[in-house]
């Protein structure tokens, strides 16, 4: 009888070692450069606008050395450049398909008239291309841009093709944070692969999504970074097609986190750990000063019903050495990082005008599959609306809405953590959790043309977990 409960107990050892301690990609050296991403270059047009090209296109990545992987990117093999403009410019988006297939591109997380947003409704044929001409009417922020072909975002997005838009404004010049692109305000794309021992990618899905077990940085394998010894602001996006990170450092130091989504919080947040679902983002500062080099790491920390039911699902337990840090003598004194980083006009719940239910079930939302030729929600301009997303799956789902920044209202009716507390458009619902957001809808009516509002999990999104909706006007 005892030695059966010593075996159960060491059984219950060796599982929670598997699923919770163990590292799944252990014994990395860190021997590659983190790439940087460049500063995508643009011109000047006769009105003052900011003109870039952007050539999606197909490419060859040595993720390996020696082993090369067809890949796609914009202007280059893998990912694409970093665009960049202020608040009140207006920028034109000459996008080119040199592509075999179709291919669109959206601003994820911008404020843009709708037949500029880059849905399956504004679709770029191969050889053709498509022009967004618009003009940044929202607050600082770190965007991104991606395809959004209808049935097909998870494969191209796979392939490489993502970047990120930064958005500044006066506030976020005023500041003073580290801003020194690739010195001291360092882009993180965090994306999840799975290679072949040819060194090509491996895009097979497991439990209704891809899942891999190598981590990219920019698209970087196992990357190390030299930065110096002070504080660090990094832009992290979770550029992956499904997989949820929990990061935080090997050494558990705390770091502040200074932005969402869609914007700086109000203050600075001290914290140990940063959740990212796919197409969610955060800023954060880091300080250096100890000279130490430190591992960024994602933990797994998703609970054990997910945990377990991930490692069943051969998609490993999400424990996995990011990236070294390894800190350089500084050449300048470190930043004062603002006890004030912003003002949020927070929507008060109060005086919505609409509430609106959105049941995310087995690849659909509200019961329904995405359709192209179906509206399903019709929002009138000016109103401010509250969503109550409720997830009657057994995973998490992050739901994005696309035009709007939004707040998160509760959690199953507790206010938001001061991480979450900024504007978001992207949110992690947990299984069987209801999450509420606020927004409001304050521009670019058109009644033919709709938006999306969809799950983040790339895979659930081309499977239909995606619906459409219209701004209108009533008052014309
Ligand atoms: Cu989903």
């Amino acid at each position: 009888m005892i030695a059966l409960a010593l075996l159960l107990a060491l059984a219950c050892a060796i599982f929670y070692w598997i699923l919770f301690v163990r590292v799944s990609n252990a014994g990395l050296a860190f021997e590659n450069d983190l790439i940087i991403p460049p500063e995508m270059e643009f011109t000047v047009g006769p009105d003052g606008e900011k003109r870039f090209t952007l050539y999606v296109q197909e490419g060859e990545r040595e993720f390996y050395p020696g082993l090369g992987a067809p890949t796609m990117g914009v202007n280059g093999n893998y990912l694409g450049p970093t665009i960049r403009a202020k608040r009140g410019e207006r920028v034109v988006l000459n996008v080119h398909n040199y592509l075999n297939e179709d291919t669109t591109m959206h601003w994820h997380g911008m404020h843009v008239p709708a037949e500029m947003d880059g849905t399956p409704h504004q679709k770029i044929t191969p050889g053709g291309d498509w022009t967004a001409d618009y003009t940044i009417t929202q607050e600082a922020g770190t965007m991104w841009y991606h395809p959004h072909t209808h049935g097909g975002t998870a494969t191209q997005v796979h392939q490489g093709l993502a970047g990120l838009f930064y958005i500044d404004d006066a506030n976020s010049e005023r500041l003073e944070l580290p801003n020194e692109y690739g010195v001291d305000d360092i882009p993180l794309v965090v994306q999840d692969r799975l290679f072949n021992t040819d060194g090509t990618f491996n895009y097979q899905i497991r439990t209704g999504a891809h899942y891999g077990d190598t981590i990219l940085v920019n698209g970087t394998v196992a990357p190390r970074l030299a930065v110096e010894s002070r504080k660090i602001r990094f832009r992290i996006l979770n550029g992956s097609n499904a997989r949820i990170y929990w990061l935080g450092f090997e050494d558990g130091r705390t770091f502040q986190q200074i932005a969402t989504d869609g914007g700086f919080l109000d203050s600075p947040v001290d914290t140990k750990r940063v959740r990212l679902a796919p197409g969610e983002r955060a800023e954060l500062i880091v300080d250096f000063a100890d000279g130490e080099a430190v591992k960024l790491k994602s933990f797994p920390e998703a609970g054990l019903l997910e945990t377990t039911a991930a490692w069943f699902g051969q998609t490993t337990n999400g424990h996995f050495d990011v990236m070294e840090i390894r800190p350089q003598p500084a050449t300048r004194v470190s930043h004062e990082i603002p006890d004030t980083l912003n003002r949020i006009q927070r929507l008060d719940r109060d005086r919505a005008n609409v509430t609106r239910n959105m049941f995310l079930g087995g690849m659909v939302i509200n019961g329904r599959s995405m359709s192209m030729m179906r509206i399903d929600e019709r929002i009138r301009l000016g109103d401010t609306e509250i969503w109550r997303i409720r997830n009657n799956t057994g995973r998490t789902h992050p739901f994005h809405v696309h035009l709007v920044q939004f707040l998160i209202l509760d959690r199953d009716g507790r206010p938001p953590s001061a991480q979450e507390a900024g504007w978001k458009d992207t949110v992690h619902v947990a299984a069987g959790e209801t999450v509420n957001i606020i927004m409001q809808f304050t521009q670019y009516a058109n009644r033919h043309v709709p938006y999306m509002y969809h799950c983040h999990i790339l895979e659930h999104e081309d499977n239909g977990m995606m619906g459409q909706f219209v701004v209108v006007d009533d008052s014309k």
